[in-house]
């Protein structure tokens, strides 16, 4: 496993600031037609398991970490969260929030935080979560046995009430990484992650079919009309320490959280270490909508 890409203090530019508001989606987008089944631990995916992963784009998993270990990843967050690493600058707010920001007590102020990303140099507890060996293991047996170096790491935190959709996308769309680059996803539920409040849906198997256009719209994304619809969503609840693996061309997404409860997660992104970059016009020649002839 190779260490982390160069920490950097701040979001950089053009990453998690498209934010174009609080639009809601139709109440149908994430409407599923299964339930995960997941494994029961990391050192139980068997070599079956990462052919269904290869198969179907994901792999849920539960008691991945233990209680210690999620309450740990929490206390970092809050930790970085409550400005306890004056260095780390990484944090966005929900729209909702921000004009209101200056008058939050603590408590309301964890409860305004959309997401942070490229935390782990700042914080030693969440960095022994991204890189922990039994994760690791079986991320590098995804990848066929190629070591994985992790090039992003994210909390998002959709809070109660507020916390927004993340529309449908594929990773992929967002990094400039050849498409034969193996990207993998770790989304690791802090909080119960529940229908109600916004766990993953993710469309099963459509990772074989290779890249989705992308658009601008509530975000960088899948246009809704693409999914609508479509049969073969999976939704993926999640109690603390369990997580989802999957491909970064599997399209997914979450809902608006409705609910009264917190929905804490992070997200680590690994790549396969001998892969290319691309420039940001040779992912957006795939990507993008611009000289294709297509609508949303
Ligand atoms: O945690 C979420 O709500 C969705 C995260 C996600 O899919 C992403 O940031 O790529």
């Amino acid at each position: 496993m190779a260490t982390a890409d160069k920490p950097k203090s701040s979001l950089p530019e053009n990453e998690g600031r498209y934010d174009p508001g609080a639009e809601m989606h139709a109440p149908d987008l994430y409407a599923h037609d299964a339930l995960a089944e997941p494994i029961d631990g990391l050192d139980n995916v068997t070599d079956e398991h990462i052919e269904l992963y290869r198969e179907q784009g994901y792999l849920a998993i539960e008691n991945a970490f233990t209680p210690e270990e999620v309450e740990a990843g929490l206390a970092g967050l809050i930790h970085l969260i409550m400005g306890g690493n004056p260095d780390f600058e990484g944090i966005m707010f929900e729209a909702k929030a921000r004009e209101v920001l200056s008058t939050l007590g603590p408590e309301a102020r964890q409860d305004a935080v959309r997401k942070l990303m490229y935390f782990v140099e700042f914080d030693g507890r969440l960095k022994e979560l991204s890189h922990h060996p039994k994760l690791l293991s079986v991320v590098e047996r995804i990848m066929g046995g190629e070591r994985a170096g992790m090039f992003q790491d994210m909390a998002l935190l959709k809070p109660p009430r507020m916390g927004r959709e993340k529309p449908w996308h594929q990773d992929h769309a967002y990094f400039d990484f050849p498409l034969d680059t193996k990207v993998v996803g770790v989304w690791i539920a802090l909080d119960e992650a529940t229908l109600e409040n916004g766990c993953m849906r993710v469309l099963a198997g459509r990772h074989r079919e290779g890249p989705v256009v992308h658009f601008k719209r509530r975000d960088w994304q899948i246009c809704d009309t693409e999914i609508e619809g479509k049969s073969g969503v999976v939704a993926v609840p999640l109690k603390p320490g369990g997580l989802l693996l999957f491909d970064g061309l599997l399209p997914h997404g979450t809902p608006h959280n409705n609910s009264p409860a917190r929905r804490r997660a992070l997200q680590f992104h690994y790549r396969n270490e001998s892969s290319q970059k691309w420039t940001q016009e040779e992912r957006l020649a795939i990507f993008g909508s611009e000289g294709k002839d297509v609508e949303c």
